[in-house]
């Protein structure tokens, strides 16, 4: 990974995370330190990924050709994108198609080869492209996703899962029609999932009528959300670009929408990013001023220095117990996982049960012999779309789970600043503070639940997901109508086989729901499972950092009773200096923070 560049969007928040740990290893605090190497880390990866979704043959995979004015992802006429492609900033012209469990590189002029349908082989799961554009320099990645007739359909629930660990969505529409209700729907579900999402109307150069469709879209879009809506034209921004055209540029639309993807976007995402790192900051400041503080008044307040150790003891204990098997915490994630598992388990196979009535019930009415190829593609999307709702639900309630374990914390540690507080009012500010700790923890807290959902699925493991369960066959369904009719009995003939081919049609949806059930039924288990985990381990070590800040303010306190008059003022002076060097680095992540 590189260092993020000086001037880049994050570079503030790396100076900022930088003084953080030069701070902890000066006072020796180098589990506080390893702390915010993490963050920086994360600060230096920049990716952003932007997700491109929207219809079969909306212009996708144009948008992003236009956009970065040279043609990477395939555009055709009868052939459909088939696999996700993530186009990524490099020094050259590469692409690797991922296979599950490979990665191969091909030639770059050969990709159309396996990103449309119908490409013979193994389908890969994404395939990998790099190109030189100074757009993707700042870490942008651009994710040009399958497209589908219909958005009701098993693609586009793959496209949602996707956009769930996105950082935004490129919604893309055409202007040959408005916004349809399934289009509305899939933008509805988006704007849960993912924090920007903007609507973009292509082709405007080629449907005069494009500005009506503009304003009922942006009637439609009213309805969901703050979704802006941006009308662009690929063929003028490609025409415009040839020729160094710049009004022509300008009426493709594109220079909007580029500036919607660097500003909004890119610094949408670097705002977020920032903000984390800075509260990390926070709280790595408020451990270690806490240890200063504690020192500071007792020795100002000798009359007064026993009480603050006794507080000080107390404290201890309360956050040692932090760090036991049976604490709090740990008891309230344990029992919320288990809790976890059988809601998400529980709201899998009512919405399957669902499901089937309702198939059956379809079935019952129809022939399956008429209506199987309809059914079928009724199935899927209705499957996937519930699939989508179900991680959904799964990853609302791991975020409210990792409040709950917060909590804990807030509570134990803040009673122990608090405790502080009392001593030195102006270090450690208002009330106000304190309903800014709980900020602080909800955005911690919700962090790492996603840290632990995107390591799982990275965007396109997803696909990968989604798409094989999707491979579940229906199995054909025997449609032998006439063919062992006898002469006698032809209408009851005709009555039993009808009856035989809707339990046919009954077994093969009943089979199919068992094996998505099956599959991610273990899915969300394995995912829930890992949230447990990094949970488990981010508050591990929180506890272990409270421990050691608290017993360090009490051998502080503690020890100022050795001290003689003398050495008294000379170590009340280090202390304002270091409390005020602490509360500088406090200012400016807070100012940083709130920047965001
Ligand atoms: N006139 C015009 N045609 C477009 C525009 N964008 C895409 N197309 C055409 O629409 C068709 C589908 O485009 P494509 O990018 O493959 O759509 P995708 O399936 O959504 O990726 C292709 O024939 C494109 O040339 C546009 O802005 N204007
Ligand atoms: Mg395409």
């Amino acid at each position: 990974m590189s260092t993020a560049a000086a001037g880049s969007p994050t570079s503030p928040a790396t100076a900022l995370v930088d003084l953080g740990v030069k701070a902890c290893t000066a006072y020796g605090r180098e589990d506080l330190a390893a702390r915010l190497g993490r963050i920086r880390a994360g600060l230096d990866d920049p990716a952003v990924h932007i997700v491109v979704a929207g219809e079969f043959k909306q212009g996708k995979s144009s948008l992003i050709n236009a956009l970065l004015g040279i043609p990477v992802c395939p555009v055709d006429d009868d052939v459909a994108t088939a696999v996700p492609t993530f186009v990524r900033h490099g020094a050259e012209k590469t692409a690797t198609v991922v296979y599950e469990g490979r990665r191969e590189t091909v030639d770059f002029a050969d990709l159309r080869r396996h990103v449309v349908e119908g490409a013979e082989g193994a389908r890969p799961a994404r395939v990998d492209v790099t190109v030189p554009r100074k757009l993707l320099s700042g870490g942008l990645v651009l994710v040009d996703t399958p497209g589908v007739g219909g958005l009701g359909s098993a693609h586009a629930a793959a496209g949602l899962a996707a956009i769930s660990v996105a950082d935004a969505v490129l919604f893309v529409t055409d202007a040959s029609q408005e916004l349809t209700r399934s289009e509305v729907e899939f933008l509805r579900q988006a704007r849960e999932l993912c924090p920007t999402v903007v609507c973009v109307l292509t082709k405007i150069d080629f449907y005069p009528a494009w500005r009506r469709i503009r304003d009922l879209d942006a009637g439609h879009l009213r309805m969901v959300g703050d979704i802006p809506l941006m009308p662009v034209s690929s063929p003028l921004r490609t025409r415009a670009v040839r020729a160094n055209d710049q009004p022509l540029n300008v009426e493709s639309g594109f220079p909007d929408l580029v500036k919607f993807v660097q500003e909004r976007v890119g610094g949408g995402a670097a705002a977020r990013r920032s903000a984390d790192a800075a509260a990390d900051v926070l709280a790595v400041c408020e451990q270690l001023a806490g240890q200063f503080t504690a020192e500071r008044e007792a020795l100002a307040d000798p009359a007064n220095a026993q009480r603050i150790v006794d507080d000080l003891n107390a404290a201890k204990r309360r956050v040692e117990e932090l760090k036991t098997a049976a604490a709090r915490w740990s008891v309230t994630l344990n029992d919320g996982t288990a809790d976890l598992t059988a809601d998400v388990d529980f709201d899998l196979r009512d919405r399957i049960r669902k499901i089937t009535t309702e198939a059956d019930d379809a079935i019952d009415e129809v022939d399956p012999a008429d209506m199987w190829p309809e059914m079928e593609e009724w199935l899927r999307a209705r499957i996937s779309y519930d699939l989508l709702g179900n991680y959904t639900y799964l990853r609302r309630q791991a975020t409210e789970l990792s409040e709950q374990v917060a909590s804990h914390f807030t509570e134990a540690s803040g009673e122990a600043v608090g405790l502080l507080k009392v001593y030195n009012p102006s270090f450690l500010v208002e009330e106000r503070e304190v309903e800014h700790r709980i900020e602080l923890a909800k955005m911690t807290a919700g962090k790492q639940v996603m840290v632990a959902l995107k390591s799982a699925y990275g965007g396109a493991l997803m696909f990968t997901m989604l798409g094989s369960l999707m491979g579940v066959a229906l199995g054909p369904i025997g449609i032998g109508i006439g063919v062992v009719m006898g002469h006698r009995g032809l209408k009851d003939e005709k009555k039993r086989q009808l009856e035989r081919r809707r339990a046919q049609g009954k077994n093969a949806m009943r089979r199919y729901c068992d094996e998505i059930s099956f599959v991610s039924g273990k899915d969300s288990r394995d995912t829930v499972r890992r949230v447990q985990r990094q949970l488990r381990d981010h508050y591990t070590r929180l506890a272990e950092e409270l421990n050691r800040s608290t017993a360090a303010a009490l051998a502080a306190a503690t020890d100022t009773a050795k001290r003689s008059q003398a050495d008294r003022q000379k170590r009340l002076k280090d202390l304002d200096a270091e409390l005020t060097r602490l509360g500088q680095l406090r200012d400016r992540a807070t100012k940083l923070a709130g920047a965001a």
